[in-house]
């Protein structure tokens, strides 16, 4: 990871601030107002404490549209919603500055431009936007809480508690909820948002491999392990960054500067929360490393004071956030779980790689098929043996490294491997291997990767005939935009891999 030379360079890109500026102000270190330890448990329109109430539970949308209470939490949603949208950009807890907390949107320029410095110094900071790093899932849940005090306040409802949409676990619950489709109308329904990706405002399902949690939840460490990303990196890629694109289209939410101003932002992340605590709640451990858990980020609260709050203080949402989710079982209920001492944020388990693409290849429209060779050391030109199964006991990753890319492709590719030519389609399971979006570009140079378990698959590629144990072909196929017949798609926005492996 380089954290820092990420966020640094993150400057370079939101790019409203003069450097001069920025470097004088941030050097002085005094622009930024004081900022106190955050409040637990909503402040003055919460419960205090929160232990009055009891912990406050977020519910699935689908089960509280079933009920009359239920809805009323979702008519609260869209009452705080479009009471946030009438405050103007330079009141913290508006809706266009929450959204600008995840990138400042392009369009507001001029209106960035009237904030006070200090809004400005603080949107253009690096401590916000975590992606592509281990802080993605705590700053999204810091964000999300606080964005849910805005809402409770705003929505005059005292006992607000985001819902959260799960599109993972049931087919049935996959179309966008109606809530947000339904009135079709921007000025009758707050939730309502037109530029969204085809099918989705009219309640078209996802498909199941864009919701899949089967990746992030095979992993068994918090941070990279060997081969492995590691659950952090593994549930933003999937389903955290498909479900942008595939809910965004050409619209908001594919694209970082826009993706919190569409109201199903915002329970997109309750439910990647959500999905953190049911993989701590099978036992496994978060992060314990000292210097990112002291990480301090800073957020707005419901009554526009600037907060603070450690990674640390966010690792279980019991004790310090005082909510849980309606399905919360074990052990993520009120206990902090920390892998054992002196497990670091880059687990050092050697890997080895066994072949390698030859050098950067850039997608296009058409999909690409790049040729892997398999490295000599890793034992001759067969790379694995075809005659027993489980030789693969151990798990084979293949790796797309040093990916980079300057402008959101809003687009969905989708991975195959040694599929014969025109048979790279339809994620046909014999040679499908998963998905990718690429979501938040890597700043100044930086470069991101994905990671794909594939030792399933070259198991049953081998048994089939269909491999011989040799090289290797990964095929990248971006999906078909699926708008109106006959519009043709234009070109890709430039997209390279810099590197194609398979390690282990
Ligand atoms: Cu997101």
């Amino acid at each position: 990871m380089t954290s820092d030379h990420h966020d640094n360079a993150r400057l370079s890109r939101r790019g409203f601030l003069g450097t001069a500026a920025l470097g004088g102000a941030a050097a002085l270190g005094m622009a930024f107002p004081a900022s106190v330890p955050a409040q637990p448990g909503g402040g003055s329109s919460g419960s205090g404490t929160g232990t009055a109430q009891g912990t406050r539970v977020r519910r699935n949308i689908y089960a509280l549209a079933q009920t009359a209470e239920g809805r009323a939490m979702i008519e609260a949603y869209r009452t705080g919603v479009k009471a946030m949208m009438a405050k103007p950009y330079s009141d913290v807890t508006s809706w266009r500055f929450q959204a600008a907390i995840h990138l400042p949107n392009p369009a507001d320029a001029s209106d960035f431009a009237n904030l006070p410095v200090e809004l400005q110094l603080y949107l253009d900071r690096a401590n916000l936007c975590q992606h592509r790093n281990l802080r993605f899932l705590p700053w999204h849940r810091m964000y999300v809480y606080f964005f849910e005090r805005i809402v409770r306040k705003a929505s005059g409802k005292a006992d607000f508690t985001l819902p959260y949409w799960n599109y993972t676990d049931s087919s049935a619950e996959r179309a966008l909820p109606e809530a947000f489709r339904n009135p079709a109308s921007e000025s009758a329904n707050a939730l309502f948002r037109s530029a969204r990706g085809p099918g989705i405002n009219t309640g078209t399902p996802l498909d199941s491999a864009s919701v899949s949690t089967s990746a992030a939840f095979n992993e068994t460490s918090a941070a990279p392990a060997g081969a492995r990303p590691g659950f952090y990196q593994e549930i933003e890629s999937q389903p955290h960054n498909i479900i942008h694109v595939m809910l965004g289209g050409d619209g908001l939410m594919s694209d970082p500067a826009t993706a919190a101003l569409d109201p199903i932002f915002w329970l997109h992340h309750c439910n990647i929360d959500r999905l953190w605590t049911r993989w701590n709640a099978r036992g496994r451990p978060n992060i314990s490393d000292g210097a990112f858990l002291g990480r301090v980020h800073r957020f707005w609260d419901e009554d526009g004071n600037l907060v603070e709050m450690t990674t640390r203080e966010v690792m279980d949402t019991v004790t310090r956030l005082d909510y849980r989710y309606d399905d919360a079982t074990g052990p993520e209920a009120g206990e902090v779980i920390l892998a054992n001492a002196g497990t670091g944020v880059e687990a050092g388990v050697p890997v080895s790689e066994l072949a390698a693409s030859l050098g950067p290849v850039t997608l296009s429209r058409q999909g690409v098929s790049i040729e892997t060779q398999p490295v000599v050391e890793a034992g001759g030109p067969e790379l694995f043996a075809t005659t027993t199964a489980d030789q693969l006991a151990e798990p084979v990753v293949l790796r797309l490294d040093d990916i980079r890319f300057d402008t959101p492709p809003r687009t969905v590719f989708e991975v195959y491997l040694n599929a014969p030519e025109g048979s790279a389609r339809d994620m046909d399971p014999a040679y499908f291997v998963g998905l990718f979006a690429p979501f938040t570009p890597p700043e100044g140079g930086d470069t991101y990767d994905e990671a794909f378990d594939v030792s399933g698959l070259i198991n049953r590629q081998i048994q089939a005939g269909i491999y011989d144990g040799g090289s290797l072909d990964v095929q990248i196929v971006p999906r078909a935009p699926a708008a109106d017949p006959g519009v043709e798609a234009g070109p890709l926005p430039e997209i390279t891999v810099g590197r194609v492996s398979l390690i282990r």
